[in-house]
Formats: structure tokens, C-alpha cells, sequence
């Protein structure tokens, strides 16, 4: 028995390159060449071989740890005589998937690629209308270079193997030929071989562009079938432009076809009206499969024709039916609400499609208004942004959500002296709330005065006699017993409203907030029960919680559960507000404070103590009738105590 180490092995050059998975466990039995450990760098992923068979004694690095050429990774127990080699062999593999670049090879040699126009079916003088890449960009095999398009079709050209852009020897709006030169790629290989340069690959080009076949049946309706799409077989409907009963003009596109490498517009061939639609979005097609029947207008037709001018392929045979020149329309990337007007080539609308992004939303900024992959990436990259700062910011970014423009930053300091403060927690919690519920929630305030006149009175008579037993009266409790037996006579503002939009939830107990002007911001802790509780008792408890708000000890659950709640700015000042609804709740009565006024009795003025109070709703659950009703018992039970004890 004796030992191996196992080292990281030429990299490349590549330094400090992270190590993301350990495929071993100390006490494993490995193979020469079996995959020990997997390398990233930002540009590739590679697999480092075990250099030795053997027990695996010791693993010397960890996943995530950054490694260099040389570094120790494994030591392992060698069975039988020693197994020597060890070095330069681990040359690193690239991993299968989703590899960019080429890895790093021990014997790794760089040679040029030129790559050219594949076939691209006999069409000539094709228009570059997309240059998917720049010199230095690093490519992956079958990575789109360039886009091109006839009037009929689009296609990516796909990049033959991996490798760095050298050079590009053609602009935006050349027009292309097969064996033209696109660009030089420099590819790396794993000995030094004659680098394929081979005519560049791609299939791209079943594009085609064809123009629907119809064929004439009786009563003017005529069968449209899929015309000649340049011999591909089985290609996908991904679009269906039209409905049975559409009226279609001669040239509209009917629907989409698309390979992995273009998407073709077939067009109607004539004028008419829709009658039946044979094929489902998804199905597999190819040329003369029956696609529609058509009404056509006018005079019969009395041949088939077929029509159809391939772009790409084959120059068509002669084609019969005129084809306006329908623009490419390709893939919809929602097909619900098909993006036919959109322009963007096969691979943009594929990754639009996988990203769930509707194309017609995406500011185009390509050549004739097409959708290029960076704009669906700007698009994408700001949706993200978005939503990530949505949740953490405050009423600003929670306005921007609905599509209301964001107040901007000014800069203040231009005017004096200024600091920024953060926010605390609760403040930016009130702020997305309030915004939200300001939002959401239809509000309507309703404004009264109660006569608190023998309300006060008793209060005050027994204020001192509570005092002794540690309870401060204030008109609170009065208002928050009042408001929970109009909350019982009025069970319409016992509700709060579900998301559904189609139910609400209709509350049995009476639990009730306070709004606290806390040290931290507003609090509103809940008393609960409270249609079960006394004055006394519900003073008793509003104290405890009042404390432990503005000691800042209040819990969650101290806060949940209310079914309405009071704002009582009364110790502070003003006549009225309009407070905002604490959704779910559906109600919130704002309390002012109370004043003595002149109020005619029939015979004369005499002073009352009148209180204004000042009742929001949430219109889409109260309407205002219930709203009066609530505002009109609340009153009479403020005006009258004995209502209280009822
Ligand atoms: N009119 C006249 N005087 C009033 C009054 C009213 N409506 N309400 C209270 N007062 C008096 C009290 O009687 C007390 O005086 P006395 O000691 O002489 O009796 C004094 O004002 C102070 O009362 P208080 O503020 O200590 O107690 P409270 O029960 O009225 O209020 C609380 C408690 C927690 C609701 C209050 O302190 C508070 O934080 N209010 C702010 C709520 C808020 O910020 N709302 C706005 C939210 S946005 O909708």
C-alpha cells in the first residue's frame, strides 16, 4: 500500500479558479480518470480526472474554496504497487451542460475558425439583420451569431463550435450569401488539430417562407394547406393568428411555424373568411397538411395553387398565387395574446417564451423595429429590479407596482442644509401599508358630533375613584365600547373582504385596535371581545396595552386579529380627519378632539361638549346606508350613556 496525491492540473493558466462540487467522499474507491471534482471559472466548468485509482484517505480542499495549478485536492490509499503518474494527466474535461467555453485542456492549442453563410437554401443576398455578438465575446457552440432574414422568414446562424470572437467581417444590413464570411472565431482545442473549419453548419435554414396552399372545394370554401416549407418536416405551429369566422386578407398570417433555428409566417393565400381550423397550436406539420378551410371572396378559384415562395429554401417554383409581402411575424411569447405585429428573430422569441415575457411589451431597438436579445435582457433586468425592490421599499416603490409614476429623489441640499434618516422598521412597514390600503380600498369619511356632554360628566365624576385603582379614564374606552356594539348592531363593518373578489368573511367577535402613537411609529394593538366587556374592564385593558406599545414591548400577537379600528388624536388637537383603513378591517373611526359649542335645545343655545368623529370605509364592503346606520347608533350611544349597558 502506498499514497497519491492528487493535484489540480494545468488549468489553463486559469488562477483561483472555485471549486463547486466534490464528487467524493473520504473512504470512496475511485478510478483513474473518474471525475473527482468540478472547477468553474466565469467562462468555464471542468472536471478534474483522478490521476490514480484508489481509496480516497483525505479530501484537502472544500467546496467553494478558490484552487490554482498544483494545489493538492485528494490524497489517496494506491492498491498494490504504486500507480505513479501523476501529473500533467488530469486534464480537465469540460463538463457536459451548460459549459460556455471550451475548458482549459493540458495540451490546449488556439486556432482560428473562420465561419461562413451555411446553406441556407439557395437564397441569396440575404440581409444581416441582427449581429448577435461582438470581437472578444465568448461563445458557445450553437450560440446565435447573426440574424437573417428574407421577407418571408428569419433565422439565427448558430456558431459552429465555441470559441472567442476575433474578428466580424459583415454589418447590420449587408446582404449575405452562402459561403459568405461571417466571422473568425479563435476555438481551443485538446490537441494541437486542424480546427474544422468547416462551412458553417447550420441548419438554420429550413426557413422558408411559403405561402399557404389552397385548394378549392365546394361552395367557395377552399382548403389551405401548408405550402412548400423547403422539404422540413414536422415543424411546430407555435402561433394561430386566426379564429373561426375571422375575416382574412389575402397575405395575413394564419399562423407561425417554427424549427429550433427560424420561424416562418405562413400567410393566407386569399380573402375570405375562416370556416374551420384543423390544427392546434403544438402540432408537428409539413408541407400539404391540411391547415383551414377558407370562404374565399370573389369568384371561385377553380385550381389549386400552389402558391408559396420559400425565402430561404429553394427559390420556389414558380409560384402561382400572389404573396404579399407579409413581414416576418414568427413566434408569438404569449400565446394567448399573440405578438404577431412583433419583430424579433426565432431565438428571441424562444427565450421570450421561456422567460414568459410577452414581446409586444419589450421596447424594440433593433434594425426595423425588431426586438433584439439585449432589449428582451434590458426588459427582463428592469421587471427584476422592480420587483426586487417592491417589497423593501417604501410607498414609492409600492406605488410604482401599479403602474403610478414614483415621486423622484430631489436633492435638498441645494436648498440647505439637509440629513438623510432611516426609517425605522415600523415606519416603513405603516408606509407599504397605509400606501397599500390607500391603494386598494374605495374610502369614504363620514363626519359627525356627538354630545359627550353627560359622557364627560360621569367620566369625570369617576376618574379619581379609578385613579386609586390604577386605571386612567379617558373617553377611549367609552368610544371603544360604543363602537363595538355598533359593530354588533351593524355586522357590515364586522367584515373583511377576500382576495377572490367573489366573497367576504363575516366576523361573530367583536375584537377592536387603538391606534399608538408609539416611540417606534404607529402601533395598533387589539383588545379583543370587547362587546363582552365592561367599561371598566375594557379601560383596564386598553391601559396595558397602551404601556406596553409605548414601551415598545407589544408582541405580534398583540396586534393581530382586529375586526375595526380607533384613531384617537383627541389629546392632541384638530376638528376631523380622514383616517385610512386598516385593511382587512373595513372600517376606522378617527376621533378629534372635543369641544364645548353652542347647540340650540328648541327654546335656546346651551354649551354641549361635542365630539367630532370622523368614519372611514372601505366602500366595496359598507355602503352608505350602513355607513349612516353605524354613525347615527355610535352617536346615540355616546350621547346616551345607558345605551352602554344595553
Ligand atoms: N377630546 C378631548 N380630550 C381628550 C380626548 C378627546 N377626544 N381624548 C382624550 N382626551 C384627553 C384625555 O381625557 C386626557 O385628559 P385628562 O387626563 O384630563 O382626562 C388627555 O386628553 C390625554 O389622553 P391620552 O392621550 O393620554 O389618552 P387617550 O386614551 O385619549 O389616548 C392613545 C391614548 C394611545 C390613543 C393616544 O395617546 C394616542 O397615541 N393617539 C394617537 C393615535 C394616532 O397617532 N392616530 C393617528 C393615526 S392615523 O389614522
Amino acid at each position: 500500500m502506498s499514497t497519491e496525491i492528487i493535484h489540480v492540473p494545468d488549468i489553463g493558466g486559469a488562477t483561483d479558479v472555485e471549486v463547486i462540487e466534490i464528487n467524493v467522499q473520504v473512504g470512496d474507491m475511485i478510478e483513474i480518470d473518474q471525475a473527482i471534482m468540478v472547477l468553474e471559472t466565469d467562462k468555464a466548468s471542468m472536471e478534474v480526472p483522478a490521476s490514480a485509482a484508489g481509496k480516497v484517505i483525505s479530501i484537502a480542499v472544500a467546496e467553494g474554496a478558490t484552487v490554482n495549478e498544483g494545489d493538492v485536492v485528494l490524497e489517496i490509499e494506491v492498491a498494490g504497487a504504486s500507480v505513479a503518474v501523476e501529473a500533467p494527466v488530469a486534464a480537465p474535461v469540460v463538463a457536459a451542460a451548460p459549459v460556455v467555453e471550451v475548458a482549459p485542456v493540458a495540451a490546449s492549442v488556439t486556432a482560428e475558425l473562420a465561419v461562413a453563410v451555411p446553406d441556407i437554401g439557395g437564397a441569396t443576398d440575404v440581409e444581416v439583420i441582427e449581429i448577435c455578438v461582438s470581437v472578444g465575446d465568448d461563445v458557445g457552440e450553437g450560440d446565435s451569431i447573426v440574424v437573417l432574414e428574407t421577407d418571408k422568414a428569419s433565422m439565427d446562424i448558430p456558431a459552429p463550435v465555441a470559441g472567442k470572437v476575433v474578428s466580424i467581417s459583415i454589418n447590420m444590413g449587408d446582404t449575405v450569401s452562402e459561403g459568405g464570411a461571417i466571422l473568425v472565431l479563435a476555438t481551443q482545442s485538446a490537441a494541437p488539430v486542424a480546427v474544422e473549419v468547416a462551412p458553417a453548419p447550420v441548419a438554420a435554414v429550413e426557413a422558408i417562407a411559403p405561402v399557404a396552399a389552397p385548394v378549392v372545394t365546394a361552395g367557395g370554401v377552399e382548403t389551405v394547406n401548408v405550402p412548400d416549407i423547403g422539404g422540413a418536416e414536422g415543424v411546430e405551429i407555435i402561433e394561430i393568428s386566426i379564429a373561426i369566422g375571422d375575416k382574412v386578407e389575402e397575405g395575413d398570417s394564419i399562423l407561425v411555424l417554427e424549427t429550433d433555428k427560424a420561424s416562418m409566417e405562413i400567410p393566407a393565400p386569399k380573402s375570405g373568411t375562416v370556416k374551420s381550423i384543423s390544427v392546434n397550436i403544438g402540432d408537428k406539420v409539413s408541407e400539404g397538411d391540411m391547415l383551414l378551410d377558407l370562404e374565399v371572396e370573389g369568384v371561385v378559384v377553380s385550381a389549386p395553387a400552389p402558391v408559396a415562395a420559400p425565402a430561404v429554401s429553394a427559390p420556389t417554383p414558380a409560384a402561382s398565387a400572389p404573396v404579399k409581402a407579409a413581414p416576418v411575424v414568427d413566434t408569438a411569447a404569449v400565446l394567448s395574446t399573440p405578438s404577431k405585429n412583433v419583430h424579433a428573430g426565432p431565438s428571441v422569441r424562444m427565450l421570450a417564451r421561456e422567460l414568459g415575457v410577452e414581446l409586444s411589451l419589450v421596447r424594440a431597438t433593433g434594425p426595423r423595429g425588431r426586438v433584439t436579445k439585449e432589449d428582451l435582457h434590458a426588459y427582463v433586468k428592469a421587471a427584476v429590479q422592480k420587483a426586487a425592490s417592491a417589497p423593501v421599499a417604501s410607498s414609492s416603490a409600492v406605488t410604482s407596482g401599479t403602474g403610478i409614476p414614483q415621486i423622484p429623489d430631489v436633492d435638498f441640499s441645494q436648498f440647505g442644509e439637509v440629513e438623510i434618516v432611516k426609517m425605522s422598521k415600523i415606519k416603513k412597514l405603516t408606509a407599504q401599508n397605509m400606501t397599500r390600503n390607500w391603494l386598494n380600498v374605495p374610502h369614504v369619511t363620514q363626519f359627525d358630533k356627538a354630545d359627550i356632554t353627560e359622557l364627560e360628566a360621569f367620566r369625570k365624576g369617576l376618574k379619581g375613584e379609578m385613579e386609586k385603582q390604577g386605571v386612567k379614564l379617558t373617553p377611549l374606552p367609552f368610544l371603544i365600547k360604543a363602537a363595538a356594539q355598533a359593530l354588533v348592531e351593524n355586522p357590515a363593518f364586522n367584515v373583511s373582504m377576500r382576495a377572490d373578489g367573489e366573497s367576504y368573511v363575516q366576523k361573530s367577535y367583536v375584537n377592536i385596535g387603538i391606534a399608538v402613537d408609539s416611540p417606534i411609529g404607529l402601533v395598533v394593538p387589539v383588545l379583543r371581545n370587547v362587546d363582552t366587556k365592561s367599561v371598566v374592564q375594557i379601560a383596564k385593558e386598553a391601559n396595558v396595552l397602551i404601556k406596553k406599545a409605548l414601551d415598545k414591548k407589544l408582541l405580534p400577537a398583540d396586534m393581530q386579529g382586529g375586526c375595526f379600528t380607533i384613531s384617537s388624536l383627541g389629546a392632541i388637537g384638530g376638528t376631523g380627519f380622514t383616517p385610512i383603513v386598516n385593511c382587512p378591517e373595513v372600517g376606522i373611526l378617527g376621533v378629534s378632539k372635543a369641544d364645548v359649542e353652542p347647540r340650540w335645545n328648541g327654546k335656546e343655545f346651551e354649551p354641549r361638549t361635542m365630539l367630532p368623529l370622523c368614519l372611514s370605509y372601505d366602500h366595496r364592503a359598507v355602503n352608505g346606508g350602513d355607513a349612516g346606520r353605524f354613525m347615527t347608533y355610535l352617536n346615540s350611544a355616546l350621547s346616551d350613556l345607558r345605551r352602554l349597558v344595553l
